[in-house]
């Protein structure tokens, strides 16, 4: 078993339930939610003509191998409507990104774990750090704590949106 941490985003239509229905969506005997942080209203990066998101981190534990559980979360986010028509890094209803599969570094066409833009966006950091702070990232060997404070400033609040674990 390895303990996994996901990012979740969704900005388009009923965000918080679009949230809640990935927490459901995944939740199973083959991938055990431990814990998620609190949820925050953060401002688009990338690309900015785009609402707001919400977003949050789920950390479980499973024994699904990296290909096989992006293969889940890419399930998941079809089942709950996503097209892949709009602009790259665009608005979704449902995002689900894996950051870390326990300390694995992965680097394949489909999957890079570490996910490789998470040490620099707040919206991945700040949650993540509610979960897991002294944490250490595998590639980086820097914590949760200090990539956050070196990460540049964004526009993010803290909802007081909890998502339920089933
Ligand atoms: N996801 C993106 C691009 N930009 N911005 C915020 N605030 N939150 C996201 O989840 C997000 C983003 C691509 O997946
Ligand atoms: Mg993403
Ligand atoms: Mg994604």
């Amino acid at each position: 078993m390895k303990t996994v941490y996901l990012s979740l985003g969704s900005n388009l239509g009923q965000r918080e339930q679009y949230l809640q229905q990935a927490v459901n969506a995944l939740a199973s005997p083959e991938f055990l939610i431990r814990r998620i942080s609190p949820v925050y209203e953060t401002e688009p990066q990338d690309y900015a003509a785009q609402p707001w998101f919400l977003n949050a981190v789920v950390e479980a534990e499973t024994a699904l191998l990296p290909i096989r559980l992006l293969h889940r979360c890419q399930q998941i986010e079809r089942e709950l409507g996503r097209k892949r028509s709009g602009p790259a890094k665009g608005p979704r209803v449902i995002d689900i990104d894996i950051l870390l599969h326990g300390r694995a570094v992965v680097d394949v066409p489909q999957l890079v774990i570490p996910h490789p833009s998470m040490h620099e966006r707040r919206f991945v950091l700040e949650p993540l750090a509610d979960l897991a702070p002294e944490m250490k990232h595998p590639v980086l060997q820097r914590s949760i704590r200090e990539l956050l404070a070196a990460a540049k400033g964004q526009k993010m609040r803290k909802t007081d949106i909890r998502l339920a674990v089933r």
